[in-house]
């Protein structure tokens, strides 16, 4: 059963041992009407990742999903995606992995072997849905998985944890930590961007990003407003990107 999280956040949490996705029970509570309320699970037993792709979440784990109700037009939703990545990171950081983003999503640990330009272990990630009414969002789900507490072998291959990086944490703190940090950025875009830009693995990098339009090549040059990620391509036009798989090439 769900139990009230003593924690110190500008939400309300609700708590559960095991659920099967803090997302699928941060929908139904949006659906309730609920505003910044955040489902915090130790283990998920049916959770996602985007495109419906699997999401190990095994006990230890900090899996939470924010319900939000933004006063936005649905094109800057990825701005609070933007804003959890570096909550996250800023989190991860404290707990003392060194962690950074890759576009859009995902917080790596910084790879030491820079040679490879791919980036480090995946240690979190983020899974964020919306429901908009007439131009405007009725509300935003913004799931975040962090590999805190677990063990690596209970991973995927590419995956790390903080527990395997630098040791357990206090999950209480490292929660109360990223809540505060969104809490921050969540309404400030432009802040958001120019955080998440000071912590990038991919600007500066030569990607391919798999968009449903097709894919495009070329530097990831910079991140804009509301989350688009600005890519130059090898005939030297600017193209925004603003979903898609994203993958560092070797230079
Ligand atoms: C994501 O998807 O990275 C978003 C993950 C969001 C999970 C949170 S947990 C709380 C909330 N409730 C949910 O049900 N979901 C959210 P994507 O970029 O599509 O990456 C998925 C891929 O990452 C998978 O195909 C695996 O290869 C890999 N993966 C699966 N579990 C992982 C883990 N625990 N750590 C690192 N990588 C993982």
């Amino acid at each position: 059963p769900a139990v009230e999280f003593g924690l110190d956040a500008p939400f309300s949490v609700e708590y559960h041992d095991a659920i099967g996705s803090t997302n699928d029970r941060a929908r139904e509570l949006a659906g309730e009407g609920a505003d910044d309320a955040v489902v915090l699970a130790d283990e998920q037993t049916g959770s996602r990742g985007r495109l419906d792709r699997e999401w190990s979440a095994p006990a230890g784990g900090v899996w939470l999903s924010a319900v939000l109700r933004p006063d936005l037009p649905p094109a800057h939703a990825p701005a609070l995606t933007l804003a959890a990545a570096v909550a996250t990171t800023d989190a991860a950081r404290e707990a003392g992995v060194p962690a950074e983003i890759k576009w859009p999503n995902d917080v790596l640990v910084t790879d030491a072997n820079a040679e490879t330009a791919r980036g480090g272990k995946k240690l979190a990630g983020i899974l964020t849905e919306m429901e908009g009414e007439a131009g405007r969002v009725s509300w935003v789900v913004v799931g975040v998985g962090v590999n805190a507490n677990v063990p690596a072998d209970s991973l995927p291959e590419d995956a790390t944890s903080v527990r395997e990086e630098v040791g357990d944490v206090d999950r209480r703190a490292f929660v109360q930590r990223l809540l505060e940090r969104f809490d921050d950025l969540r309404a400030d875009p432009e802040a958001a961007v120019e955080a998440w830009r000071d912590r990038s693995a991919t600007l500066g990098q030569r990607v391919r990003v798999e968009t449903a339009t097709g894919e495009v090549v070329g530097e990831a040059v910079d991140v804009a407003v509301p989350g688009a990620l600005v890519v130059e391509t090898d005939d030297d036009e600017r193209v925004r990107v603003h979903a898609g798989d994203c993958e560092h090439l070797r230079p």
